[in-house]
Order: C-alpha cells, then sequence, then structure tokens
C-alpha cells in the first residue's frame, strides 16, 4: 500500500493510474455498450490491449512540460477528454448504431447527425462506471493519498515513454493487420478500426481521411463539370430502340451474386453441376445472358460493384468509395433516379450489419427508400451467421414478408454473402442431393463450389417464390457476380480443375480471363439468348435505365448500355489494364504492357506491328481518360454542382431505416385502396406461405421469421442470440427490432 501510494505520487504513477482507468473504462465499454463481432480469441487480445497505446502517447506529452502544475492540468485535461470521447462513442452508438466521426463531432458533414438532446436521453444507469473514476480521483488528491510530484520530469524519460507507446502501437497494428490484412487500405467497416485500433485511432483516422477529402473538394469550382459533360455527351450511346422500354413499370430485382465467376456457369464437378438452376437460367429463352463481362473492382469489391451498378461511376483506385467518399458525396443513383422517373420504391436486402462498407449512410445519399439489415432479420440461431453475415437461405426466404409491401413497382436490391470466402459451408447446410466438393489442395478452392452450389439452391427456391406469388410474371430480374471468389494467387489451384492443359503455365492473361463475372437479365417476354458483347459492371445502370424506359443522355455515367449499337467494347479495369473483343492488354513490370491475342493466349509483338501499337496507345488512353473522369467527378464531389434537369437532389435526412416495418404498415394503410403492393393486391394475405426452403434452421416451419409479431410476443425466444460467438440482446420497442450490445 505504501509503495502504491508512492508510486501514485509520482507524475508517472499518477500517469499510470490515468492509464489504468481509461483502458478499464474502455474493456467495459466494448463489452457492454458495443457490438463489435469479436470472433476469435486473438480478436478478445486485439480488443482488450487496443486502449493502452494511443492513451499512453496522448498523456504522455504532459511529461514533457516542465512545471508541474501545469503538467497535471494538462494531463487532467487529456484524460476528460479522452473520457468525453468514449462516453460520447456510447451515447452515439446506442442512437446510431455508429462511431463519433470528425464530421459529426464538428457538425460539418452533410448528414451530420450530431449528438443532440436525444443521444442524452439515451443515458442508461450503468454509465455511473464512466465517472466513477472522476470522483476516485478527486477522493484520493483531496485526501492526500496521492500527492503533486513537484519534481522536473526529464525530457529523455518522457520520450522513452512516447517511444514506449509508439512501439505498443506498432504491435497493436501488426497483431490486427494479421487478423484482418488490408484493415487501413480497405476500411471495410468503421466498427472494425474501433474494434482493431480503439477510438483515438478511429477519429485519427477518420479526421486524416476527412482533411485530405475537403482540401481535394475546396478546390473543386462548377466549372469543373464542362469537362465532365463534354466527356459524358460525346460518349453517350444511344438506347437500342428494339429494347427501350421494355420493362417499363416492371419490378426490377437486381441479385448480387457475392464473389460468384462466370466459370461456375456449366461447370460440373464430380460428374455433377455446381449451378444447375444458373445454368437453366443462364439458358432460359428470357434470358439475356452475357459470356464477356466482368468486374471492375478495385479493393472495396463489394462496394466498388454496388457503386458502379448504382451510379454509373467506378470505384476509387485505392480504398472503398463507400467509406471513403459515398457518406458524404451528391449522388444521382439509380434508386433516385427510378424513384422520381418512374416512382419506383427502393430496397436493398442483407444479411451483413447496416455499418458494413458505411452502407446505412451511402444508401441515405443514393435515394433508398429502405435497407433491410442483419437487425430485421429474426431467424439468429447458433449457426445462422457465417463471417459476413446471415446465410443466403434464411435472409431471402425471411425478406419477402418485407418485399410484399412495398409498393410497386419497385426496385429490390438483394445483396446475398454465403458464397464469401473462406467458403466454408456448415455441415447442416450440404445439400442431400449427392454433390461433394472438389479434392484439390487448397480448401478455400474446393469451399468454393460447395458455396456456389449452396447460394445455387437459394436462389432456385427464392424464384419459385416468385413465381408462385405471381411478382415473376411482373418484372424483370437482374443478376450479376459482383468479382472473383478465387484470387489470382490461389488460380493455379483452381487451373488444375477448369483447364488442367494451361496450370503449368498460368499467366496473368489466364488471371484476367477469370475475371468474368454473370451478367443476366431475365423477364418474360425479354429476346434472350447468349449475347457476346464484350462489357462490365461499369455498363449495367444505363443498360437497365433505358430497359425501365428512362432516358440517361443528362445523367453523369461513363459507361454505355450494352444493348447500344454504340457501345463501347473496351473494357476498363480499375488498375488501368484492359480486354478489348480481341486483345488483353496488361501492364507489365517495366512500365510498357503485354498484348495477348484473346482467341489463343499468345502474346503479340508490337515492335513488329506499330499499327496495332497506335490502337493500343489509343485504347489505353480511352481507358485512362474515362477512369479519370469517374475519379475527378467521386473526389471532388462534382454532383453538388450538376442537377441533371427534372432531376431533384436527395436530402439524406429524407431517409431513416429504424422504424420501416412501421413504415410500411403506415404507408398501406395511408393509401387504402391505392395500395399496389404484392399484399395488398392479394387481398391482404401474406405470400410468405407459399415459401419454400429447405434451410436447417427452420425445419420445415416459418412461424418465426414470418410473422412480424413475432419478436415483439417472443421476445424471451430470441432475447438473447449469438453472433461471432458474442452475446447479443434485442430491444423491441415500437416493433422495431435493435440489436443492442
Ligand atoms: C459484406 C459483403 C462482403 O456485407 O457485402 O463484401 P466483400 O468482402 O465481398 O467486399
Ligand atoms: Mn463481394
Amino acid at each position: 500500500m505504501v509503495k502504491l501510494k508512492k508510486f501514485l505520487s509520482t507524475r508517472l504513477g499518477f500517469m499510470a493510474m490515468l492509464i489504468f482507468f481509461l483502458w478499464i473504462k474502455t474493456v467495459i465499454a466494448y463489452y457492454k455498450d458495443f457490438s463489435l463481432g469479436i470472433a476469435d480469441p486473438i480478436q478478445h487480445i486485439i480488443l482488450i490491449i487496443n486502449p493502452i497505446a494511443t492513451s499512453t502517447i496522448l498523456l504522455g506529452l504532459a511529461l514533457y512540460i516542465y512545471r508541474a502544475k501545469i503538467s497535471y492540468i494538462v494531463m487532467g485535461i487529456v484524460y476528460f477528454l479522452e473520457s468525453a470521447l468514449l462516453y460520447g462513442n456510447i451515447l452515439y452508438y446506442r442512437q446510431f448504431t455508429d462511431f463519433l466521426s470528425f464530421n459529426t463531432i464538428t457538425g460539418a458533414g452533410k448528414v451530420s447527425k450530431g449528438l443532440g438532446a436525444s443521444a442524452a436521453n439515451m443515458a442508461s444507469p450503468h454509465d455511473i462506471i464512466y465517472w466513477l473514476d472522476f470522483i476516485i480521483i478527486l477522493v484520493l488528491l483531496l485526501t492526500h493519498f496521492i500527492k503533486i510530484d513537484k519534481r522536473p520530469f526529464r525530457k529523455l524519460n518522457a520520450f522513452a515513454i512516447s517511444m514506449l507507446g509508439v512501439m505498443f502501437f506498432s504491435f497493436n497494428l501488426m497483431l490486427a493487420e494479421c487478423n484482418r490484412p488490408q484493415l487501413l487500405g480497405r476500411t471495410f467497416d468503421r466498427a472494425y478500426i474501433v474494434k482493431y485500433l480503439g477510438f483515438n485511432s478511429y477519429l485519427g483516422y477518420d479526421s486524416i481521411k476527412t482533411a485530405q477529402n475537403s482540401q481535394v473538394r475546396s478546390t473543386a469550382v462548377g466549372t469543373d463539370m464542362d469537362h465532365v459533360l463534354q466527356y459524358t455527351n460525346s460518349h453517350y450511346a444511344q438506347p437500342n430502340p428494339v429494347y427501350f422500354g421494355k420493362a417499363k413499370g416492371k419490378n426490377i430485382i437486381i441479385i448480387h451474386l457475392e464473389s460468384f465467376q462466370q466459370f461456375l456457369i456449366g461447370m460440373k464437378v464430380n460428374g455433377q453441376e455446381v449451378t444447375p438452376f444458373l445454368n437453366s437460367l443462364y439458358n432460359d429463352k428470357n434470358t439475356m445472358s452475357f459470356d464477356n463481362f466482368y468486374h471492375e473492382v478495385g479493393q472495396g469489391k463489394t462496394s466498388d460493384a454496388e457503386t458502379m451498378l448504382e451510379s454509373g461511376l467506378f470505384g476509387l483506385p485505392e480504398g472503398s468509395f463507400f467509406t471513403s467518399l459515398g457518406t458524404d458525396n451528391t449522388f444521382q443513383a439509380a434508386p433516385a433516379i427510378l424513384g422520381q422517373k418512374e416512382v419506383y420504391t427502393s430496397a436493398v436486402f442483407h444479411g451483413n450489419i447496416g455499418s458494413f462498407w458505411s452502407r446505412n449512410d451511402v444508401y441515405k445519399n443514393m435515394g433508398y427508400d429502405y435497407f433491410f439489415d442483419e437487425s430485421y432479420f429474426n431467424q439468429k440461431t447458433e449457426n445462422s451467421s457465417m463471417e459476413y453475415g446471415l446465410k443466403d437461405k434464411l435472409v431471402l426466404s425471411e425478406s419477402v414478408k418485407y418485399l410484399e409491401q412495398l409498393q410497386q413497382p419497385f426496385y429490390a436490391k438483394f445483396i446475398t454473402v454465403t458464397n464469401h470466402y473462406p467458403f466454408q459451408l456448415p455441415e447442416e447446410d450440404l445439400s442431400n442431393d449427392g454433390f461433394t466438393k472438389p479434392d484439390t489442395d487448397n480448401e478455400a478452392v474446393n469451399g468454393y463450389f460447395q458455396t456456389a452450389h449452396y447460394l445455387d439452391s437459394s436462389l432456385q427456391e427464392f424464384f419459385q417464390y416468385l413465381k408462385d406469388s405471381g411478382i415473376y410474371d411482373n418484372s424483370m430480374i437482374v443478376l450479376y457476380g459482383d468479382h472473383y471468389g478465387i484470387s489470382n494467387s490461389q488460380n493455379p489451384a483452381l487451373a488444375t480443375l477448369i483447364n488442367p492443359d494451361e496450370a503449368a503455365t498460368w499467366n496473368n492473361f489466364d488471371n484476367t480471363q477469370l475475371q468474368r463475372v454473370p451478367f443476366m437479365i431475365h423477364m418474360k417476354g425479354l429476346k434472350g439468348g447468349v449475347n457476346h458483347t464484350y462489357g462490365g459492371e461499369i455498363d449495367v445502370l444505363p443498360t437497365i435505365l433505358h430497359l425501365a424506359g428512362i432516358n440517361t443522355k443528362q445523367y453523369i455515367q461513363v459507361g454505355t448500355d450494352l444493348l447500344s449499337k454504340n457501345h463501347s467494347q473496351i473494357v476498363a479495369f480499375r488498375n488501368k489494364n484492359f480486354v478489348t473483343p480481341n486483345y488483353t492488354v496488361l501492364k507489365n513490370s517495366d512500365g510498357g504492357y503485354n498484348v495477348y491475342l484473346n482467341k489463343t493466349g499468345e502474346q503479340v509483338n508490337l515492335d513488329k506491328d506499330p499499327e496495332l501499337k497506335a490502337k493500343v496507345d489509343k485504347w489505353q488512353q480511352a481507358v485512362n481518360e474515362k477512369l479519370q473522369i469517374s475519379d475527378t467527378v467521386n473526389n471532388k464531389n462534382l454532383l453538388r454542382f450538376y442537377t441533371p434537369n427534372g432531376f431533384k437532389p436527395v436530402d439524406p435526412k429524407d431517409y431513416d431505416y429504424k422504424d420501416q416495418i412501421q413504415r410500411l404498415l403506415d404507408t398501406r394503410s395511408a393509401l387504402g385502396l391505392k395500395s399496389t403492393s404484392i399484399y395488398s393486391k392479394n387481398d391482404n394475405q401474406s405470400t410468405t406461405g407459399l415459401y419454400r426452403t429447405d434451410a436447417p434452421e427452420l425445419g420445415g416451419d416459418r412461424s418465426s421469421i414470418d410473422s412480424w409479431d413475432y419478436v415483439k410476443n417472443n421476445p424471451k425466444k430470441i432475447a438473447s442470440v449469438t453472433k461471432h460467438g458474442q452475446s447479443l440482446s434485442i430491444n423491441v420497442k415500437k416493433g422495431l427490432i435493435r440489436v443492442l450490445n
């Protein structure tokens, strides 16, 4: 005790005590007030140690101050600010399931939600824990248990403490990067930065990003749009009259096939088709299928695919556009265009938490009316979720109770997730049709076929429901693979299955061939067939809008309608490589490029063919320009300066994804007989009973998911569920399901 008293009465001892209190408080908050999705023991360790490094560095700054009194005061201020940041985050999280960002704190953000009175209402009795330390410290000081150490602190020692903090931070970062590679590079989810590095690092990282962005933005002026408009005008591809308006007024259902590559279509493993349902859809006479369609994502993966499909612009050269700019940028995106031009109701269904890829903010800027994320799905049991969210069969089958309430026409997007790396399907989900996975020496490659097989069966169930409920007859269904599932480094293992002759000489040309993903448009009465046009994800938006009968001339979209006679068939990848119908052009390590003939995979010697060389140069310029126009619009947030005629800018404040069940009901009753939802059209009878699924969690009994009241009436039954091995409790407030901690 005496020793402790003595230690605490030194400057370093006092600081150590503050670090200790901050650390304890933060760890309690992590487990009690936040839902950070801790999946394995390493993540627990990282979570527990992550508050230490930055608080050592910050509090340690006071040690450099010569005068003891000022040094203690500065320590006190830092300590207070740190505690306030922690508590602010706790209140903010209870309200918004998100963390305080630079813009929220300064009130500068477009979707600035501020820490208003409503957040203060979120205080809870146990919050006393977060302020108790101040009382303890005060008592210790007043009773002179701790005395102020008046001796100056040596600068060299102060430096040593700073270095200790930095070293510990590096160690923390290293552990984090091992557990979650590219944590800061890709920035999947803000919750991940908090989980791995703590609140200080999150705020620091966010502030740096915000400063970088606003610097680029502050130089932007309205006339920057001139160049962009010139580009889009001169590259505009007129719609094909045969298809223009073919789907006018129909529901549009987008199915995002996670990590799904084109080579799976038609492929057999151990004599059995991997994706029998998608194969039949691919060859259906009512499906237009593309077999030279490429994904064009960068590090933002899924979110980049979404960026292209919704906005007609590319993701960014680094990181994810969604998380870095999408939360603040002005959009003229599909949901708003369809909503304004053709009164579509828009909705996204996805089994992961809403903050992943910042979707809950980005969708508001896009004008999505509804976003049903993980919190809207009841079926949560021990094994119902995999790393990236609820399994597809559960999400799809439960979605229909919301889908049938949407006013028609609707624009509904389903983002699947089970076919995601590491592709390990739980035992109970293996199909009983005898399908067995291949046996290469790469487990991810083997598993890929099993999760793809599962996705296929999920979609078959979903389609059957669409048909049985009649939704099918009045809908255009668009399916696309978002990006590769098997990365280039794993392709040699994959090659042994799909192209054994090439396996030994596998090169970048072969890798590029595998970046094809399915793109299918299915609609009763559509003139189908396999279309060999070259194109990519950037071309989808104008294609769909034209099918819906909407003119795209005024919109800033850098792709072109795949069905247009003027469609450009140069497919640009995010790293500036590209593919044309005849050639594949890839940068090489000497700064030049290698050109391959698509037909044979042979490399072409450009020195011997100056004519081709000139063409390739021209194509490369076109690719660079296209990417650069897109980047300029996004980085400078140029759409805030330009509003197409008759388009009303989207105000994210008009959107809220909280009380959506109530909103659906209110809309239905407000419209009365004018309600166009499937439910209303079906004499106010639900169609959910038509859905057949073999999802093991449901065991044929859908009662747990069909009723909106289920959660309300059976809070006990789902009051405690587990995700990522962590307990979640669910609070039901006005019919609203919220995961609190
Ligand atoms: C997560 C899911 C996966 O919600 O969309 O994203 P990805 O890792 O494929 O980019
Ligand atoms: Mn994805």
